[in-house]
Formats: C-alpha cells, sequence, structure tokens
C-alpha cells in the first residue's frame, strides 16, 4: 500500500470511532474522514508552536453574531436545576485536591479577583468555528491561592451536566495540565459578549483554555481537582471525550 492509501484508510478507522462527535450524529463518514484529515494536519502544526504562545485574539468587529452552543446546553441534574432557580446565589466553585488551602468560593468572589477578557475564536473538532469576547479570572491565580502540593499535575474540572440528562449519567469532566492551567489567556470565564455567561454557554462557570480545541473547554464547572495522575478519573483517560476515543492532547 502507498503511504497515501495507508493514510486515507487509517483516516476512515479513525473516524469510524468518532461517529457523533461532541454528541452530535448524523455526519458521514466522508466527512467524518475529512476531519479527521484536519486533525492531522492539525497536529504537525501544533508540534512546532510552543506551548506558552498566545493564541491569536480579534476585534470586537468580528465576533461571531451566532457563536453556536455545543454539547450540554441546559444541564438536567438537579443540583445544577436548583442553583439556576436561584440566580446562582448558592453556587460555589471547590478547589480541592493536591493542595495547601481547599478554596470554596463564590460567583461575587470570584468577580472580586482581577478579571480578564480576550475575544479568540472557539475551534470545535466537528470542524465549526465561533468567535467570541470571554470574561474571567485566571485560573494561575486561583491555583496560586489554594497553593498546589508537590506532586500536582494536571487540574481536572469535574461539571454538573450528563450528556444523556439522566440524574445517574457519566458528568463532563476534562482535565489539563500545569503549562496549559498556567497560560496567560487560560480563564475561568463567568462572561461572554460583555453579558454574564448564558446557560448554553455554560453558566455560570466555564473554562477557556485557548490553545486548546472545543472539548477541552469544560463548561458548567462544579468542582477543581488537581491530581498527579487522571488515572483514576472517570474512564481514566482525562476526559468525558477522551473516554470515548478523542485525544487527551488537543492542542491547537
Ligand atoms: N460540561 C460540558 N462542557 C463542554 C461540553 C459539554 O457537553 N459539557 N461540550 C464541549 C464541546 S464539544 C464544545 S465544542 C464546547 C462548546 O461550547 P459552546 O456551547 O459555548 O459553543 O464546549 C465543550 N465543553
Ligand atoms: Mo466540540
Amino acid at each position: 500500500m502507498n503511504r497515501r492509501r495507508w493514510l486515507t484508510g487509517a483516516v476512515a478507522t479513525a473516524a469510524t470511532t468518532l461517529l457523533s462527535a461532541c454528541g452530535q450524529a448524523g455526519t458521514s463518514l466522508a466527512e467524518q474522514a475529512r476531519r479527521m484529515g484536519e486533525g492531522l494536519t492539525r497536529r504537525t502544526q501544533r508540534l512546532l508552536i510552543p506551548r506558552d504562545a498566545l493564541a491569536p485574539t480579534y476585534s470586537r468587529a468580528e465576533i461571531s453574531p451566532d457563536f453556536r452552543a455545543n454539547g450540554s446546553i441546559d444541564p438536567a441534574a438537579a443540583d445544577y436545576v436548583a442553583l439556576k432557580a436561584g440566580g446562582f446565589a448558592d453556587y460555589r466553585l471547590v478547589i480541592d485536591g493536591l493542595v495547601e488551602r481547599p478554596l470554596s468560593l463564590t460567583l461575587a468572589e470570584l468577580r472580586a479577583r482581577p478579571a480578564q477578557s480576550q475575544i479568540t475564536k472557539h475551534d470545535c473538532v466537528e470542524g465549526w468555528t465561533s468567535i467570541a469576547e470571554w470574561t474571567g479570572v485566571r485560573l494561575e491565580i486561583l491555583l496560586d491561592e489554594a497553593g498546589l502540593k508537590p506532586g500536582a499535575k494536571y487540574i481536572v474540572f469535574h461539571c454538573f451536566d450528563a450528556l444523556d440528562q439522566r440524574e445517574d449519567g457519566e458528568r463532563y469532566y476534562e482535565s489539563i495540565d500545569l503549562i496549559d492551567a498556567r497560560h496567560p489567556q487560560t480563564i475561568l470565564a463567568y462572561g461572554m459578549n460583555g453579558e454574564t455567561l448564558p446557560v448554553p454557554h455554560g453558566a455560570p462557570l466555564r473554562l477557556r483554555v485557548e490553545r486548546q480545541i472545543g472539548y477541552k473547554h469544560a463548561k458548567y464547572i462544579k468542582r477543581i481537582e488537581v491530581v498527579a495522575s487522571f488515572a483514576g478519573v472517570g474512564g481514566g483517560k482525562g476526559g468525558y471525550w477522551e473516554d470515548r476515543g478523542y485525544e487527551w492532547f488537543a492542542g491547537i
């Protein structure tokens, strides 16, 4: 087999494992293969870009008028529904695990910390992109407040939503390493396009990790856990979609 045929075959095989990417069914195998091809280009590209480089930013005029909401858009879990009913007044972001000082912060407390805004492009593995302005607090600020213990290696984001909307369904989660966690554009966003973060986009708090692809950007964050290894979390692959075949490192 020549290299091109081998590549096409490999891409098609990989694509079949990715049917219903990001929870959207019905995409043709050819389309899935095309996207996997894009993924190969991206992987080559990212080998050449330093991890701490900034993601491109855009002007207000470039903000997408209709930023798509994807994956969970209105979690049905009872704890989330109760918090939402109260306007998230009782919401607490918990940061625990391998930290010296576990934190439990209200939204007001998060807003009282230095705020950062950035206009960036979101890039979903399904092949669409949208631009928005995100406002929040740098993750690094909170990690430094909590104080990482020796051995801390990954940051795990536990979310409120289960994609099947069942109370006992597996809840979304994601994880990143300390390079992405400390990246200057990595924020916990509570604002989008100058407004309070809307429910479809992850209210009350979501991750923006701008050098990574869409599924890494955990929405509906309930708890942040600092770990030495994510082998014992969920299915052990570091994220809801990673447990279903996606790559853990999805740098762009
Ligand atoms: N908690 C949670 N986070 C999530 C998802 C999800 O279903 N649940 N979907 C992911 C995917 S695949 C994408 S592309 C983005 C979509 O973010 P958006 O709804 O703001 O477009 O959120 C990511 N984070
Ligand atoms: Mo996505």
